[in-house]
Order: structure tokens, then sequence, then C-alpha cells
């Protein structure tokens, strides 16, 4: 009795919590979800094996203060008593997105008669087992942080970590004993992603270190390619739209894998508010829901683009006309926050989260005014190739209109800058925006490039989001070979570090950095880091 009631209390859940988070606004938002379901990837799963074992050394010279050291084989794990090699870091070699299982038997004619106690502890980098995690001052949730301690009653015994991890190294300590002996018997980790590795044969030509930065971005967007694209396989293991639009341009160019992308498209739709304006982030389980109330209006304008690449690298017009509805309302939402005089009045409420980049101090309201317009064109664009120009003919206009009045306002012509906020802050990436949404000339484009970025106090971009649309404008204004060395520096700068994923944060002049507090909390295998794929094999002349 007590069991049915308990079903019924979990069906019913399940079904209010799918009612509850389809959006009311879009009439076909329950078809969409079944649509995303349909293109929902098969998963690919592949066994690993740790490699070596390693040590950590610290070295001011290394990326946040640690490198790996290799000190030999792994067979003695399974030879000798564990409880000698407490500690012990193991080195899978290659970042892993998956499951962890292992067994342990008894050594010699040892008898268990007390439980064991593990600690398992899964980093994606060096310095995340180099630094203790409590008391944990940072700002997100501790339990992201990959440390499980598990207690077993007997050996020998069978046991695996109970949820997913993202890793590459693998520290193991002994927290609790008996007198007897036990090892290793098997250590298995099954990856997982929603694709194969291949391989790209970048020209001749090409700078060894450019031909690394194409692997690392390949690996990165590769662990992130999992039921969704994720923003990091470690954290926040989500889709986010201003992720699901890099990825999906990198895939573009190498995975091709565009069933994840429409699945995303849908699954997004759905899930909007009542309003019709996109969650900036949804999650997928227990059942698909949005993170109620989390709305990035720059994100949402993103969308569109996003829709319009699909369409353009897949033809799908069946899901382009599905989904347009979706990117009318956007540029709806959008619009309400403009003034008569057509500037993105940043008090209007409800005042939006604006993301654009991890960066303390740095005055987003010019890159909005920048990026609404931009969308606003590429919805144009999208309206053209679905022949539902008629339906927004005012868009052209409109466009006009936000671009002079952005002149006005943003533009210090003297200087030949973008200039943001009360302080008149200039940014790289108000510069940025005004370049794509083509609001500046090509010509003033390049001027204020060069004079913000050799402006030392100018607010250079915090995270590789950021310098995704900085090489974009630079290629853009045909700061070709700027665009090649600000790649080459950047990306390449994390390689040299050590890098084989892309990392979430990274600014030079601070490893530590963090926009949570504690920098093991930080993603290190993030999606929107992987861009670099897509601009080395679109553009091959310029960058192969
Ligand atoms: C973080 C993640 C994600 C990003 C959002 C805005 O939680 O890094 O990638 O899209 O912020």
């Amino acid at each position: 009795m007590k069991k049915h009631l308990l079903i019924l209390i979990g069906i019913l859940s399940t079904c209010s919590l799918s009612c509850f988070a389809q959006s009311k606004y879009y009439k076909a938002s329950k078809e969409w979800l079944q649509k995303s379901e349909a293109s929902k990837p098969a998963l690919i799963y592949k066994e690993h094996h740790p490699l070596r074992i390693v040590n950590s050394v610290k070295d001011a010279n290394a990326y946040q203060g640690w490198r790996m050291e290799e000190v030999g084989s792994i067979d003695p794990l399974f030879r000798e008593s564990l409880k000698k090699h407490s500690g012990v870091i193991l080195d899978f070699g290659e970042h892993l997105t998956g499951d962890f299982t292992f067994s342990l038997k008894l050594l010699s004619k040892a008898v268990s008669d007390a439980p064991v106690r593990l600690k398992f502890t899964f980093a994606e980098v060096p310095g995340e087992l180099n630094t203790p995690f409590d008391p944990y001052p940072g700002g997100l949730s501790r339990a992201w942080l990959q440390d499980e301690v598990i207690t077993l009653m007997t050996v020998p015994i069978e046991a695996s970590i109970p949820r997913r991890v993202s890793f590459r190294y693998l520290k193991i300590d002994v927290l609790g004993s008996s007198s007897f002996d036990f090892a290793f018997d098997k250590m298995s980790f099954k990856a997982q992603s929603a694709v194969e590795p291949i391989r790209m044969d970048l020209a001749s030509t090409t700078d060894p270190l450019i031909k690394q930065i194409n692997e690392v971005g390949l690996s990165t967007l590769k662990e992130c390619m999992q039921t969704v694209y994720e923003d990091g396989p470690k954290r926040d293991r989500r889709l986010w739209i201003g992720d699901l639009y890099l990825e999906a341009l990198a895939n573009a160019y190498s995975y091709k894998n565009h069933a994840l992308t429409k699945r995303c498209l849908y699954l997004l739709a759905a899930l909007s508010n009542d309003e019709g304006l996109l969650h900036a982030t949804v999650m997928e389980d227990p059942q698909p829901h949005p993170q109620e109330g989390q709305h990035c209006l720059d994100y949402a304008l993103i969308y569109n683009v996003a829709l319009l690449e699909y369409l353009k690298a897949t033809g799908d017009r069946e899901t382009a006309n599905d989904l347009w509805p979706v990117a009318i309302r956007q540029i709806e939402m959008a619009l309400r926050q403009f003034s008569p005089e057509m500037i993105y009045d940043m008090q209007k409420p409800p005042i939006y989260w604006l993301v654009f980049d991890w960066k303390d101090n740095y005055d987003r309201q010019a890159s909005m005014q920048g990026l609404t317009i931009w969308a606003l064109l590429h919805s144009y664009e999208l309206a053209k190739m679905l022949g539902k120009e008629k339906e927004v003919k005012e868009w052209p206009a409109l466009a006009v209109q936000m671009k002079k009045a952005a002149r006005k306002y943003f533009y210090d012509k003297k200087q030949g800058v973008i200039v943001s906020g009360e302080t008149k802050q200039v940014s790289y990436l108000s510069q940025v925006w005004m370049i794509l949404s083509e609001t500046l000339t090509l010509k003033e484009g390049a001027r204020a490039m060069k004079t913000a970025m050799s402006m030392p106090d100018a607010c250079y971009p915090g995270c590789p989001y950021a310098y995704h649309y900085v090489v974009e404008a630079l290629l853009k204004c045909g700061m070709n070979d700027e665009a090649k060395k600000l790649l080459v520096d950047y990306w390449g700068g994390m390689v040299k570090k050590g890098a084989d994923t892309f990392w979430e944060v990274y600014d030079p002049n601070n490893d530590e950095l963090s926009p949570y507090g504690f920098f093991p909390i930080n993603s290190y295998c993030h999606a929107w880091s992987c861009t670099p794929v897509y601009f080395i094999n679109k553009y091959p002349d310029i960058f192969q």
C-alpha cells in the first residue's frame, strides 16, 4: 500500500514538473519537447584505464603553482598494500567524463575484519588536488567539487563512484583501515560523449601551436557534447544559450553532429517562460526544466543567431520555421528595454542579467546596444531565408535608428572609440559589439580596436567567451594578423600552461581568477572556450 502511494506521488510530481516546465506562451511547446527528445543523441562509451602514477610538484612557474611529474607504472597498486600508497595520484592521460568503478582484493592470507574508508578526488587540473576545499570559501555549491568518500564494509568488493565525474587526475587516500592488507584488483573508467574523437588534418603550413590549439579545442568540445551541449562536464553540466551558440559554431566545422544542436534549440524553446522569453539555462534531470527566472537578455537574443547558423549549416527549414515565433518574441522582449531614443536602458525594470563576460567593473550598456542591433540584423536575415520578411518589415528601419542613436550616444569621435556608462569606460567589448553590429564602419572599427587595445587602462576581457567575439570583430574589420596573434597568444597561452582542455576563465595575469571566489570550482573544460576550432577551420587562409 505504502509502496503504491510512493509510486503515485512520484508520478504526480514528475507530471507536475513537466507540466509546469513547459511554456504556456507557445502552443507547440509540448511538441517541441518531443522533437527535442527525438533528437537526443545516443551516447558513445569507451573504457579507459589509468596510464601512470604522477606526483604533484610545487613550481612557481607552473599554472596555479603546480605541475605533475611522472613517477612510474600503476602496477604496484595491484600488488602492494594500498595503505602504503595513500595519497597516490593517477594520470589518465587525457580529460575524460563518465563513471569510475573499481574492485579491491585481499593480499596474501589476510581476512577483512573492519570497513575500509577511501577518498577519491577527481581533478581537471593539478591545482585542484593541492588546494584544501574546506572551509569552503566559494560562491557556488561545494558539492560540485569532485571528492567522494566511500566506506566499504568488506574486502574483496566491487564498488563505483555514485556520480559522473570529469577529470584527468585521480587522487586516492586511505582514510580508515584495519591491520589487513588489500590492493586494487581492477580499476576502470567508462567515458562518454555524444561524439567519437575525429582526426582533423590541418594544412602542412600550420604553426604547430595552432595545431595544438585545434586539438585542445576539439577535446574540449567533445567532452561538453553530451545529451545536450553542456557548459562544462564538471560544472554546471547544463545547457546555456551562450555556450550552445559557440559550441554549435565549432561543431559545424568539426564533428557536424547537427542533431544535438536541433535538440538544444527545441529544448530551450519549449522551456521558455510564459511571456515567451527564453531561459538562459535549462536542465535535463529529473525532467527537462528551466532554471526558473534565470533570464539573460543577451543570451536570449543570441538564440536567434544560433537558429540562423543552424539553418545555414543544415538547410533544416522545418526546425527554423517551427522556432521562428521564438525568434520574433526575443526581439520584442528586448525592444521593451529601449528608451524612446532607442538606447538600451539599463535601469528599466525588469533589470536583466547581461552576461557578455566574467569581468568586474565592465560596463555593458554599449555592448548590449550593439548586440541587440547585431541580433536584429541576423534575425532579419533568418526572416529572409524563411520568406517571412513581411512579418517583420519594420526591423531594418529599427536597426538604422538604433545605430544612429548608438553613434550619438556612445561614439567618441575625437578619440575614435566607443565609450560606455557614466564613467565613459573604454572596453574591448564595447568596440567589438559596435563593430559586429556594423554601427561603426570597418575603418572606424579598426581604429577603435587598435586604440582600445593599446590603452593600458582599457577594460580587457576576462574569459574565452568574450575573447571569441574580440577575434570575430578583428576578423570583420580585416585585422587578420591581429586576430591570429590573439588566438595564438590567448588560447596558446593556456596550451603552454598545460591545458589539455580549455578553461572557463583565463586571465594571463591571474591564474587564480574565479568568478565564484574559489578557483578550484572553476570549470577547466569549458564549452565556450572551444571556438578556436571554428576560427581555424572556417578561415584556413588566415589560421593554417
Ligand atoms: C556560468 C557558466 C556558463 C555561462 C553562465 C553565464 O555558470 O560558466 O558557461 O554561460 O555562467
